[in-house]
């Protein structure tokens, strides 16, 4: 039996509900056993300085302790419920939002949620390796956060699941634990949370470009006429914004290193920048062209009758819907998205509903390109010569409508057999690979040491020295 307020920290009554609480009593330890199997390797023992959602109040979503993650309090948070709050775009605009799933929305809307939830375990999955080979007490501690939150993540789509889908949610939930990231039988359903995060590099990439699509994706999905689905991600939200910090100084604290190392050393070449323990700005583009593209393919098709639907229904909005000024429901709208036609990259108008995909990733993408300038500025103060960039829209894509066509970072199209020629200049090679996890053979758990190939955080967590035991190995 389950001690509800203390075990499992809500807003939302657990207590009290019976059909929810018999739901979790079944779901809870086949999550842990997934946690236990899929969770960081080896780290069950660990006492990990983590932050715990324990309510939504500015001083309860943020405490600090000592935690072992399996014994981590996976709350379920969903933001206060404004009364007056409506469906804000749509053909039911105007109507008072949904307090329960309406019928004829059931099954797009079980659709959205799972998809949502899908990715969250997956990530833990993809990143379950990394803890072996951290590079110092504060970035291992910082990806257990985000694994837990992760983790977090999936409880609160289950809740959803759980509470308000009957026995298809419950079925779902199950589900939920049962695919595997990169399993060619029973994969996660998304394609960039198949790909491998096989060392740190990849990992802060990873939370830099596709935490930021779960940004944009919750941020879509927060202003949904479903009110609980939107209140369970705005609430989400607070705890995704330290996922796109850990990857933003991640990578920012790598170039910082290299370009110390090839300003004190005098040198340029790659090959001489590895030769000095670090990694070499090219490898760093390359693994920022194959994050970006990959995550791209995460906004669905340019042009899209689902993203139409779950818009006209009212189930999923644009990026800060209710701060735009148009009508809301796009009948006129149009909007531009690219087609390859011969060997030119065409622009044509369609119909703004269909493109919403497309218009969610065009957002996505300007904040990206500010990120990539505040990259940009680390090298540049250190007066290396060095330009970071975004490849084109249509590099390297599997959906939408550049599939099938070989395009160049730079937007040119060429044969397949000429991109596969050059592929490794644009992309991590096995070779890059190799040499990125050759620097990360083991952990660096010496307080306040870090590993050669990054620099040190400006400061630490919550206040903590950098040679504060963020994680206590037991
Ligand atoms: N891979 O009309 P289309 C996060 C499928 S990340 C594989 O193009 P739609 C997080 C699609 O399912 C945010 N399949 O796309 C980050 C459809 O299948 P069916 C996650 C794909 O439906 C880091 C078909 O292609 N949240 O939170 O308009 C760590 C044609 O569909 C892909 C969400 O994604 C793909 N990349 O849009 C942890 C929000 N793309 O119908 C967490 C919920 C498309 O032919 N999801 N397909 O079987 C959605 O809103 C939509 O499902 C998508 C796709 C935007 C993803």
């Amino acid at each position: 039996m389950i001690d509800y307020t203390d075990k499992i920290p809500n807003n939302v009554d657990l207590g009290r509900d019976r059909v929810l609480q018999r739901a979790l009593e079944h779901w809870q330890p086949a999550y842990l056993s997934w946690w236990y199997d899929m969770g960081p390797n080896e780290s069950h023992n660990f006492e990990v300085y983590l932050r715990t959602a324990i309510s939504v109040e500015p001083d309860g979503w943020a405490q600090f302790d000592y935690v072992k993650m399996p014994e981590y309090r996976w709350g379920i948070f969903l933001q206060p419920r404004d009364e007056n709050r409506q469906v804000n775009f749509g053909i039911h605009k105007g109507q008072p939002a949904w307090q329960d799933v309406p019928g004829e929305y059931r099954s797009i809307l079980r659709r959205i949620v799972v998809t949502q939830g899908d990715t969250e375990p997956a990530s833990v999955e993809q990143q379950k390796m990394l803890g072996l080979s951290c590079p110092s007490l504060y970035d291992l501690r910082n990806i257990f956060q985000v694994n837990v939150e992760e983790g977090r993540h999936l409880w609160a789509m289950v809740y959803l699941l759980h509470r308000y889908f009957g026995r298809d949610g419950r079925e779902e939930a199950e589900s939920l634990l049962a695919r595997r990231s990169g399993d060619t039988d029973n994969p996660r359903i998304l394609g960039a949370f198949n790909e491998p995060t096989p060392d740190w590099l990849a990992f802060y990439m990873f939370t830099f470009f596709t935490d930021r699509d779960g940004k944009f994706q919750l941020c879509a999905l927060a202003e949904s006429g479903f009110d609980p689905l939107a209140r369970t991600c705005r609430f989400m939200l607070t705890e995704e914004a330290h996922h796109m910090f850990v990857g933003e100084s991640g990578v920012s604290r790598i170039i910082q290193r290299t370009c110390e190392v090839m300003k004190e050393n005098k040198v340029d070449a790659p090959h001489d920048v590895r030769a000095l323990g670090v990694i070499d700005l090219q490898t760093i583009q390359r693994y920022l062209n194959f994050h970006y593209s990959v995550t791209l393919d995460l906004y669905g098709s340019d042009v899209s009758s689902n993203a139409a639907n779950y818009y006209t229904s009212g189930l999923k909005g644009r990026f800060r819907e209710t701060k735009l000024e148009d009508d809301h429901t796009l009948q006129e709208a149009t909007y531009p998205v690219s087609e390859v036609i011969g060997d030119k990259i065409n622009t044509k108008q369609v119909a703004a509903l269909t493109a919403l995909n497309e218009r969610l990733r065009d957002d996505y993408i300007e904040e990206i390109q500010a990120g990539v300038n505040r990259w940009q500025r680390v090298i540049d103060e250190t007066g290396i010569q060095f330009r970071l960039t975004l490849p084109h829209k249509g590099f390297h894509r599997e959906i939408g409508n550049f599939t099938g066509h070989f395009i160049t970072p730079s937007g040119e199209i060429v044969s397949e057999e000429q991109w596969k020629a050059h592929q490794y200049e644009w992309l991590p090679s096995p070779k890059d690979y190799a040499y990125v996890q050759s620097l990360m053979s083991g952990r660096v758990a010496e307080l306040g040491k870090f590993a050669n190939w990054i620099a040190p955080p400006v400061k630490g967590v919550n206040g903590k020295p950098l040679d504060f035991q963020y994680v206590r190995f037991n």
